[in-house]
């Protein structure tokens, strides 16, 4: 093993205990707080008395993205790996959590590794100590959370949001010819599930502690706004922010080699739906792009509530001695106390609750293509969004040209022999 392997692993087993080591878990950032602190929750929810009032989503700590392309990796510097495999080891760590066994492919420099980690996945827990999603139900394009930690079962579905790389010239470009892509369009998406009523009472006649008009939310929101894409022959991935997309600079890379099955293009344009303006013989590059997005869950309802007041009512308190105190006058101007205080019901009505918070990324039960370690320390960061792709073309000023394609996450694109052409792909010379 080389001395950069060891120093990798050593880094990623320290980071391992330093996660095992410290409850990380217990604090979740972007609770959404009332008064200062968060209602109902306690210890190991997430929510704790640190939060800004009102505030959610702030104070996220960043992860450092893989090295660029326009900086590559040295050998003996920083490493960027990328999980390729996370299966479930059948058995659970000392907190009840279970374990999957992580495999990462990892570059340094030129060097190619494959490591492999134990890593633990706990969902967040309420103060019922139980999972915020009890169960997941995975889709081709979202998801369903189902909760049984508030007392009651709710469900809510959320589908991941369209994102857009703007591309050009497309479906063909040149060998070492000016190519460009840019991230833009990048959205949230929210999934909410409602229930009307959850009590002994009715809407008409309530019990206090009844719940009416509940609705649980769960958010995606960009992680820090990049889109990841990867394409082949080129250094990946190419880490792209947001830009505006009216006109924003996109980035500009060149294609060194004609998208031939010898340089690994094995699909034809005319075995892809949707690609039908592109010679139907010629041969695509294949590659593919996702974006990085943070789960948030949010819980709001009104519950019927016994509004009391300390008043002084008439008569005597006893206190544990059978002793009475009178600590009050009920009227204003009598001599002597005549009454003690007490806490009376003036009121019952409905008042209103939310809760929320974020489920990390490394708690979410995902399928592993789903999840995105983008430090490569073994712990997912993110999900990745794949099928919210949306390719748009551009023309050559870098303006939304109107043409866009949707190929699930993926990115097809035909390389000709530039020499001796002049003008653009898809132009007649
Ligand atoms: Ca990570």
């Amino acid at each position: 093993m080389k001395a950069w392997r060891y120093g990798l692993v050593v880094l990623l087993l320290l980071g391992l205990f330093a996660w095992f080591a410290h409850p990380v878990e217990a604090k979740v950032e972007g609770m959404i707080c009332e008064d200062g602190k968060c209602q109902g929750d306690t210890g190991g929810s997430g929510c704790d008395v640190t939060c800004p009032p009102g505030n959610p989503g702030g104070g996220g700590k960043k992860e450092e993205p893989p090295t660029t392309p326009e900086e590559p990796p040295q050998a003996g510097g920083n490493s960027t790996c990328s999980l390729i495999e996370s299966v479930p080891t059948g058995d659970t760590s000392a907190k009840g959590c279970p374990l999957y066994r992580n495999k990462y492919f990892c570059l340094v420099g030129q060097e190619k590794a494959y490591e492999e980690f134990v890593v633990e996945q706990c969902e967040p827990k309420t103060s019922s100590g139980s999972p915020i999603c009890t169960s997941y139900i995975w889709t081709g394009t979202g998801f369903t959370c189902n909760s049984d930690c508030f007392g009651f079962s709710i469900s809510a579905y959320v589908r991941f949001p369209g994102f857009c790389i703007d591309v050009e010239p497309y479906p063909v470009t040149l060998v070492n010819y000016d190519t460009a892509v840019r991230n833009s369009c990048m959205g949230t998406s929210t999934g909410t599930g409602h229930l009307d009523y959850k009590g002994n009472g009715t809407p008409s006649d309530p019990r206090p502690g009844d719940l009416r008009d509940i609705n649980f939310t769960l958010e995606l929101r960009p992680y820090d706004g990049n889109a990841y894409v990867w394409l082949p022959k080129l250094p990946s991935p190419i880490i792209l922010p947001p830009a505006d997309p009216n006109g924003s600079m996109p980035y500009i890379f060149r294609w060194q080699q004609a998208s031939h099955p010898d340089a690994g293009a094995t699909i034809q344009a005319g075995q892809i739906k949707g690609l039908e303006e592109a010679p139907p013989d010629m041969y695509m590059y294949e590659g593919r792009a996702a974006a990085p997005y943070r789960l948030f869950w949010r819980l709001t309802y009104e519950r019927y509530t016994v509004i009391e007041e300390e008043r002084c009512v008439p008569g005597p308190k006893r206190d544990e001695l059978g002793n009475t105190i009178y600590n009050c006058k009920t009227r204003a101007g009598i001599p002597n106390n005549d009454g003690h205080i007490d806490k009376v019901e003036v009121d019952r009505r409905w008042v209103s609750h939310q809760r929320g918070g974020e489920i990390p990324a490394s708690q979410i039960q995902a399928p592993p293509h789903l999840l995105a370690d983008l430090n490569g320390d073994g712990t997912a960061d993110a999900l990745w969004n794949w099928v919210g792709l949306t390719l748009r073309r551009m023309t050559e000023n870098y303006f939304i040209e109107g043409k866009t394609y949707n190929f699930g996450g993926k990115i097809y694109w035909g390389v000709r022999e530039g020499q001796g052409q002049i003008g653009y792909p898809g132009q007649a010379p």
